[in-house]
């Protein structure tokens, strides 16, 4: 058994009785209520989901396992001249709780290193897509595919115990987070680069090897440890993680659930954000003909695009209430290699004049950046300006903590998620604006 294996072992005996005493000594305390705002609304903000791997606080940002962004970079084992952290790392922080040293980042390495080989059809899939596809539908077929090769599909079959569920979601998670570069970097290829595909080296780890498929030289490296590390985890109620535990509760492996979660990050609203604010802003851009607007001229746009109707990319977020972490980390990043960077300006003046303009409108909660408004420009800087990709990015970011969760439901034996839907009418009655009707008083299934 591996290092981190034997170690989320004993981490998971130590979890569970807290998890059992909550249940059958807790079970009706009553944690949360839900109004008609909430049911209608998208059921923001009710607390009905656990994970312990991350928490969003609306006025701090995320914390992976208790740790701020910044200590996570700070804490995390980093490779030789690099300024950013293994991604291996993360995987073991979000397992088990616990910083590892570096040798325990080196063993995940060489996991990794193992795991990478892309079965021969999974490339003949992406192959077979038409073209102009989206890469987000390649990307998510292509880990679909891949569900033939699911150790707790097969084990399930043969008859597991489900105290033992943990273990093989454990095997497929790592074989398909392993892979998840090669795909990824492969869809590149076959999409902009008449499918010439770089093939991987085992000696590199996850960052660097994923900048060398993409034919990208330093420090590309260490921007892609650096994505892939902010984009891991968000808590468990946006729309890309609660798919992947909604599908995988079902008990559909981590194949199924994955390529269920990429789906929902596709969503403009969601992670497809990235994209579209390189899409505004390269429209402002041939507006400008390679100059740099004016603020005035950038609170023009700003307001032009509200009053038609649109939202502004990159701005607003359903719970946090202050700019992300997350764009302030890629900021950072962009203050020290991207400040003459045109875009990067383009980008900067945005952070200026869009809050005033969100809080003047007065519609959006939250009038400040999200991760989305910042990771595109650094993408382009570096020579990947083809930004239907950048989802593709997140997806692979997103499914370490996907994956890391996944795990974990199985391993605390959460069950099928069965929320329980209303008619309008009964709300109505609920609320007093409609006469009773005692048909409604069904039983639950
Ligand atoms: N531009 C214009 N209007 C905005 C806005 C923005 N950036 N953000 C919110 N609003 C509007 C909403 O459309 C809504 O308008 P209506 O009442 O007319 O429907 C109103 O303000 C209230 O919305 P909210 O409660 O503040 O925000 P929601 O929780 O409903 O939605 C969103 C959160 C992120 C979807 C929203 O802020 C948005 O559409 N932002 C732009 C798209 C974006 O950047 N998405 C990525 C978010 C981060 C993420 O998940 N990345 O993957």
């Amino acid at each position: 058994m591996s290092n981190l294996k034997s170690i989320l072992k004993d981490k998971i005996h130590e979890w569970r009785p807290r998890t059992k005493t909550l249940l059958e000594d807790y079970g009706n305390v009553v944690v949360d209520k839900v109004s008609v705002n909430q049911i209608i609304g998208g059921m923001r903000g009710i607390k009905c989901l656990v994970t312990d791997i991350s928490y969003l606080d609306p006025k701090e940002g995320i914390r992976y396992r208790g740790y701020t962004l910044p200590e996570v970079f700070e804490l995390l084992p980093k490779p030789k001249n690099s300024e950013m952290p293994y991604v291996e790392g993360l995987l073991h922080l979000l397992l088990t709780g616990d910083v590892p040293n570096e040798s325990q980042v080196l063993d995940l390495v060489d996991e990794f290193s193992k795991r990478r080989i892309l079965p021969r059809y999974v490339y003949e899939v992406i192959d077979a897509w038409p073209c102009c596809s989206h890469p987000m539908a390649m990307f998510s077929s292509a880990i679909l595919a891949m569900a033939r090769e699911s150790f707790f599909a097969k084990k399930y079959k043969a008859g597991i115990n489900k105290m033992d569920y943990w273990d093989p979601m454990y095997e497929d998670s790592l074989n398909l987070l392993a892979k998840l570069p090669e795909i990824g970097s492969y869809i590149y290829a076959k999409l902009y680069r008449d499918g010439k595909r770089i093939v991987g080296n085992p000696d590199l780890d996850f960052g660097a090897n994923f900048a060398h498929m993409m034919g990208k030289q330093k420090p590309y490296d260490d921007v892609a440890r650096m994505h892939f590390i902010i984009h891991a985890d968000h808590e468990s109620g946006n729309v890309s993680a609660h798919t992947a535990h909604l599908v995988g509760s079902s008990l559909s492996d981590v194949y199924l659930s994955t390529s269920a979660m990429i789906n929902g990050l596709a969503g403009p609203l969601h992670g497809l954000a990235n994209q579209e604010v390189l899409r505004w802003l390269q429209d402002l851009m041939d507006k400008m003909g390679g100059q740099i607007p004016t603020e005035d001229e950038m609170r023009q746009y700003v307001w032009d695009t509200l009053h038609s109707g649109q939202v502004i990319p990159g701005f607003g977020h359903a719970v946090l209430r202050k700019t992300d972490p997350r764009y302030m980390v890629q900021r950072e990043f962009s203050l020290k290699h991207l400040t003459e960077d045109p875009i990067f300006k383009y980008v900067d003046l945005l952070y200026k004049v869009v809050p005033p303009i969100l809080q003047e409108q007065g519609k959006a909660k939250n009038p400040w950046p999200n991760v989305d408004a910042q990771s595109g420009v650094i993408q382009w800087h570096y020579g990947v300006t083809e930004y239907d990709f950048y989802t593709v990015l997140f997806g692979i970011g997103r499914s370490i903590g996907i994956l890391a969760n996944l795990i974990w439901d199985r391993a605390l034996l959460y069950p099928l998620e069965r929320p329980k839907s209303v008619t309008t009418d009964m709300l109505e009655e609920m609320v007093g604006i409609r006469e009773k009707n005692l048909t409604h008083d069904m039983p639950d299934e």
